[in-house]
């Protein structure tokens, strides 16, 4: 039998965390033959809560959790983790500057690293899902020196899932025979969703999207900001932001991450970036990744068309920005 694997989620009594801890103990993140141990971390406002979604678990009798830490002190939650997943943060509310939601995120983050650098596992794998999730993710990077690079990373896969899911009900064509979108850039509304690589399993063999829908202005502009704005379009229906949702793609982007991608398809993941597309080195950006071995690596050679460039320099600019505002917080 395989050795539990510990898997961080923090604000895990919050509404992403409800929905994502049960996928997490159904193996629905690292596989239906590995068994868990899930370590819950929130604030000591949300301590009863936490405690409730403990119970739950209790009662829900998973066959592969083998354990489950509840607690607010941030050393006991990161202790021998393997996989953390970075849900909690502080909301932006109504009449907060941009300045002082960051200031907070940075300062939690600036903590949270610490601790995951001096008590996780050794190749700890590290996805932040709170916003804003690029610029967190960059100062966990920052102030956890000693975790590799490779292991930070943001969530841009429910974006990602987003245009997939887009193009398949566009085509009505099954999502599984979707693939090869792109999101590049923040998980903000700037980001770019790509279609230009992107193709569909057919009866008559792969097809681009962009062949199979011969609709440009649908693909050049509601498609793009639709996606762009999916998750105003979901708290606007529901009152609440996207949750279920959230918490598939985080399971779906861990999975890909430790178990690889299908051979011929990438996925997006907001990853460190090395100058790759000339997207400037030093911001957490999403790219399209193959993942093999546990590893990421981004995807090569893929040409840029001038529109296509825009908006990658375009969300690029926003992303230098949040970081200036981010060091700005720091001093
Ligand atoms: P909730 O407000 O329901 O839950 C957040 C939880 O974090 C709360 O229980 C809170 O007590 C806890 N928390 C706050 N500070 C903490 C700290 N210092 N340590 C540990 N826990 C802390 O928000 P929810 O809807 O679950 O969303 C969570 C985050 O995901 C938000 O930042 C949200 O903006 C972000 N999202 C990111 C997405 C992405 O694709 N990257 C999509 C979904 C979501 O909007």
């Amino acid at each position: 039998a395989k050795e539990p694997v510990r898997v961080l989620v923090t604000g895990a009594a919050g509404q992403i965390g409800y929905a994502l801890v049960p996928m997490i103990a159904r193996g629905v993140m690292l596989g239906a033959d590995q068994p868990v141990i899930l370590h819950m971390l929130d604030i000591p406002p949300a301590a009863e809560a936490l405690n409730g979604v403990k119970m739950e678990l209790v009662d829900a009798a998973f066959p592969l959790l083998k354990g489950v830490v509840a607690t607010t002190d941030v050393v006991e939650a990161c202790t021998g983790v393997n996989v953390a997943v970075m849900v909690g943060g502080f909301p932006r509310k109504e009449g907060m500057e941009r300045k002082d939601v960051m200031s907070k995120n940075v300062s939690i983050y600036k903590s949270q690293a610490s601790a995951l650098e001096k008590h996780a596992a050794a190749n700890c794998k590290v996805l932040v899902v709170a916003n804003p999730a690029n610029t967190n993710a960059l100062i966990l990077k920052e102030f956890a020196p000693s975790i590799p690079e490779k292991n930070i990373s943001c969530l841009t896969r429910l974006d990602h899932n987003r245009a997939l899911g887009q193009v398949s009900e566009r085509l009505n064509v099954q999502v599984s025979d979707v693939k090869n979108v792109i999101i590049w850039g923040n998980h903000s509304s700037t980001q770019y969703p790509d279609v230009n690589h992107a193709s569909v399993k057919t009866s008559a063999g792969e097809k681009p999207v962009r062949e199979l829908v011969s609709d440009d202005a649908w693909l050049n502009g509601e498609f793009i900001t639709t996606v762009q704005q999916r998750g105003a379009a979901i708290i606007k229906a529901r009152k609440f932001s996207s949750a279920l949702s959230a918490a598939s793609s985080a399971c779906d982007h861990i999975r890909d991450w430790v178990l690889g991608t299908p051979e011929g398809t990438w996925v997006s993941m907001g990853v460190y970036s090395d100058g790759s597309y000339d997207v400037p080195s030093g911001l957490i950006y999403s790219f399209p990744v193959t993942c093999k071995n546990g590893e990421w690596s981004i995807v090569q050679g893929l040409p840029i068309d001038e529109l296509s460039r825009k908006k990658l320099d375009l969300t690029a600019q926003e992303l230098s920005e949040e970081k200036a505002l981010a060091y700005s917080c720091l001093s």
